[in-house]
């Protein structure tokens, strides 16, 4: 069935392929990162010690920007194509995107693999330009300038998206709402949630991503110049701004999938609300201001800071998590839903969201980071709310939209296996971490292995999964139309 296409909205014919090849690529690139996760656990459970460090480094730096890349990239897949319905987007700007995301990935990937660069994701000053001899000038280079190409892509897409928001609501505020929040006009219940998120999503990644640029920048200077030497504290503020915001930004793209597609099964509409503006207000303006949280450890930084971190880490992620997960609850409730592979992705995607933002919010404490800082309680949080709910999140999207839910009993049972291996795999992180086992180390000692080697064969179940899911999907995407009526 052919959807009424608005005229407002991005031709079908131009968007559909495009979006096809980032979710293909997406579900591929996921497996195989998910493998190298299996690799690491492994090893630190020491059934795979023939890794040894330097490698180990290596794939973690793989695995954690890649992963963080291609959740970005698949969330962002999902908050254009359904924004491509309010307003009208270039999808050759879209595709663009793609061919300077892929030329990253191979700056990345070469940095890593042929040129040994092993300084984690959050390349974190000083340590690119004091590789202690496992890799060269060069190496770093391509990793940091691979990254701010990267950023360069997504900037690009929020360029079009922000001036396309501008045609059609007049301003990223009134986007987000603010006239019908505060009264200057009146609620308009049909108000896209979409164009909603994606103007907070604009606002927070846009000056995330700058601040990525700059710090990348600096990084590169510094690895020409060593002699031009930047404020470390400063560098490292930037640096976690940036992360912080850019995941922060990942997560809040990919709930859109739930706002879109929830409904479609429920057949309820979703509805914005007051309350519902509001929370997006609150989190546009929290996002930006908790990222402190990642520098409770830092004693030169001003106390205050801290604070702030830890105050706003209370209220930062439930604002938009409550409007959602309720509204998700309340569109379920006696609605007669039919349980598929994409309505249950979803439904997934919103609980591993919700409860990884427990753990997180505890760690926020500053009593409490005191002792868990740098274990692994730190990926048993993040794990829980980008592998049970981003990653469902797309998932859910990706089997919708290529194969209308329908994947029979595989993509069914694919999602249970996903579910249990993803919940233990976790679980193996939060145990590791409450027993003061530290994140990041290779070799682990003999008391923690046996949580390691449960993590790998949790991990190979998440794969396992995974596969499951997104092999029917693959299968049909070539004929898929993507069309959500
Ligand atoms: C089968 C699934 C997965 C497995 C087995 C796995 C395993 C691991 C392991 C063992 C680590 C290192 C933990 C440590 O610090 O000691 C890690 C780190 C990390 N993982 Fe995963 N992971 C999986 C999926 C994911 C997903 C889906 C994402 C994001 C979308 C992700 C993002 C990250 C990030 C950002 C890091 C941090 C790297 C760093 O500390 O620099 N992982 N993962
Ligand atoms: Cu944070």
């Amino acid at each position: 069935m052919a959807t009424q296409q608005a005229d407002y909205a991005t031709p079908e014919t131009e968007r559909t392929p495009v979006v096809k090849l980032y979710l293909a690529i997406g579900l591929i690139v996921f497996a195989a990162l998910m493998l190298v996760g299996v690799l690491m656990r492994a090893a630190q459970g020491a059934s795979l010690s023939s890794i040894g460090p330097a490698l180990f480094y290596q794939l973690m730096t793989l695995h954690g920007a890649g992963m963080v890349g291609t959740a970005g990239l698949a969330a962002l897949a999902v908050n254009w194509y359904f924004l491509s319905r309010y307003v009208r987007l270039n999808p050759r700007v879209f595709l663009g995107a793609l061919i300077l995301s892929l030329v990253a990935v191979a700056m990345i990937v070469g940095a890593i693999l042929i040129g040994k660069f092993a300084a984690g994701w959050t390349f974190l000053y000083p340590l690119p330009a004091n590789p202690l001899g496992q890799w060269g000038t060069g190496a770093a280079l391509f990793f940091v300038a691979g990254l701010l190409v990267l950023g360069v892509a997504f900037l690009l897409v929020y360029l079009d998206m922000g001036l396309a928001i501008v045609r059609r609501y007049g301003s990223i505020a009134r986007a987000l709402g603010l006239p019908m929040l505060f009264g200057r006009e009146p609620l308009d219940r049909t108000h896209p949630p979409t164009v909603v998120a994606s103007a907070m999503v604009l606002i927070v990644n846009v000056a995330g991503i700058a601040a990525g640029a700059v710090v990348l920048v600096m990084t590169m200077l510094h690895l020409v110049f060593p002699a031009l030497a930047p404020d470390a504290l400063l560098m490292k503020n930037l640096i976690y701004f940036f992360g912080h915001v850019f995941i922060n930004a990942t997560i809040y793209s990919a709930v859109i999938a739930v706002y879109e597609i929830l409904p479609l099964y429920a057949r309820r509409p979703w509805k914005v609300s007051r309350p519902f503006l509001a929370a997006w207000l609150a989190v546009t303006l929290m996002v930006l201001a908790v990222y402190p949280h990642h520098l409770l450890m830092d004693f030169a930084l001003p106390a205050w800071m801290a604070v702030m971190g830890q105050i706003l880490s209370y209220t930062s992620g439930i604002p938009v998590l409550v409007v959602t997960a309720f509204g998700g609850l309340m569109l379920i409730y006696r609605s007669g839903i039919r349980w598929d592979a994409a309505s249950s992705l979803l439904v997934l995607g919103l609980f591993g969201w919700a409860v990884g933002i427990v753990p997180a919010v505890i760690d926020g404490m500053i009593s409490v980071n005191l002792v868990m800082h740098n274990t692994q309680w730190v990926p048993g949080h993040f794990h829980f709310y980008l592998l049970i709910g981003v990653v469902p999140m797309v998932l859910g999207f990706a089997s919708y939209l290529g194969s209308n839910g329908e994947q029979g009993q595989t993509g069914r049972l694919g999602v249970g296996v996903f579910a249990v291996g993803a919940v233990l795999l976790c679980l193996t992180f939060l145990v590791s971490g409450a027993n003061s086992v530290p994140r990041r180390f290779a070799v682990h000692e003999e008391a923690w292995q046996w949580l390691g080697n449960l993590g790998a064969l949790s991990g190979g179940l998440v794969l396992i999964g995974t596969l499951m899911i997104a092999l029917p999907i693959l299968m049909r995407l070539p004929r898929a139309r993507l069309t959500t009526a």
